[in-house]
């Protein structure tokens, strides 16, 4: 339509004009409205756009860059958004049933980090323990088995659980909001490894309602295949990736009761890895939203 656009998917963004590009579209689009999850140990808000035509209906949540250095989950994000307010016949239908929450950057200090200092860190920047180390993983920072397999008490490790669960600002920002907006279905983007994960990661028993998620993963899997013909691998996260105890989306599952939690890892697998070329934010940004658009239809029955 003719809204000014501010989105640009062919360079990875730092905070600041990720947070312009929710400025702008938050004062372009009559569907948006922004708010702040929380805020990090070093001062920065975790923001999230409110994507809705009106009224109140099923919400579907979607969060990115929970790791720091996973650079085009952010993109995909932004992308997402453009699309869902791009006045699209596609995005229009969707909003005529759904509210989407998307939350861009899940680990504002991390990913400042990453542009500034180190490029493949991974954790938030809170400091802990006696040996000068940083960074809890928000990742392994919930309340689903916490400190359970695939997670370290060292704060100097990638994997550091934290103090406790939900010591951090990141998960907590998470928590809050995912349980005040209730969503039907939860996503939080990764990469790399081209993988659609199903719970759980703290154990190797499947939930009771797997092979429903499982079927909409498929589904989402297929169409996502279908646009640039990206090979995705679907099933719980013991299982297709490692077991890890303390994620976003066990809890999601377990504890809030979300009948629809994923987890995806998007492009590629593994020849740029975390330092995916800025060419590949478009493709990315196109196949990841086909198939959680199909995904969305698939859990409703279509
Ligand atoms: N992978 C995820 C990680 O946190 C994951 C995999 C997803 C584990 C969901 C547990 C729950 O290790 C990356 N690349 O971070
Ligand atoms: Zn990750």
């Amino acid at each position: 339509d003719a809204l000014p656009r501010s989105f640009d998917h062919t360079r990875y963004h730092r905070l600041n004009e990720i947070y312009s590009i929710l400025d702008g579209v938050e004062t372009d689009s009559e569907l948006v409205t922004t708010y702040v999850a929380g805020t990090t140990y070093e001062g920065r808000d975790i923001r999230v756009a409110k994507v809705s035509s009106g009224g109140s209906k099923e919400v579907i949540w979607i969060d990115c860059g929970i790791h720091a250095r996973e650079w085009v989950s952010p993109a995909t994000c932004l992308y997402i958004l453009d699309q869902l307010t791009s006045g699209s016949s596609e995005a229009t239908r969707l909003l005529d049933s759904y509210d989407f929450h998307i939350m861009p950057s899940a680990n504002p200090d991390g990913y400042e980090y990453t542009w500034t200092d180190n490029r493949i860190w991974r954790k938030n920047r809170v400091p802990y323990g006696s040996l000068g180390c940083h960074g809890t993983d928000p990742n392994r920072n919930f309340d689903s088995d916490f400190g359970g397999p695939g997670t370290s008490n060292s704060p100097c490790s990638d994997i550091y659980h934290g103090p406790s669960a939900f010591s951090e600002k990141e998960s907590q920002a998470i928590r809050d909001s995912v349980i005040s907006h209730n969503p039907k279905m939860f996503f939080t983007l990764h990469s790399y490894s081209q993988l659609w994960m199903t719970p759980y990661g703290y154990t190797h028993n499947l939930p009771a309602n797997y092979n429903e998620q499982y079927r909409v993963a498929g589904v989402g899997v297929d169409a996502l295949t279908a646009v640039h013909g990206t090979r995705f691998v679907y099933g719980n996260i013991a299982d297709v990736i490692y077991m890890a105890a303390g994620g976003s989306s066990d809890w999601a599952y377990d504890s809030a009761g979300i009948q629809y939690a994923f987890a995806l890892e998007l492009r590629d697998t593994g020849n740029y890895g975390f330092l995916l070329p800025p060419d590949q934010i478009l493709p990315t940004g196109e196949e990841t939203f086909a198939g959680i658009v199909a995904a969305i239809d698939a859990a409703n029955g279509y």
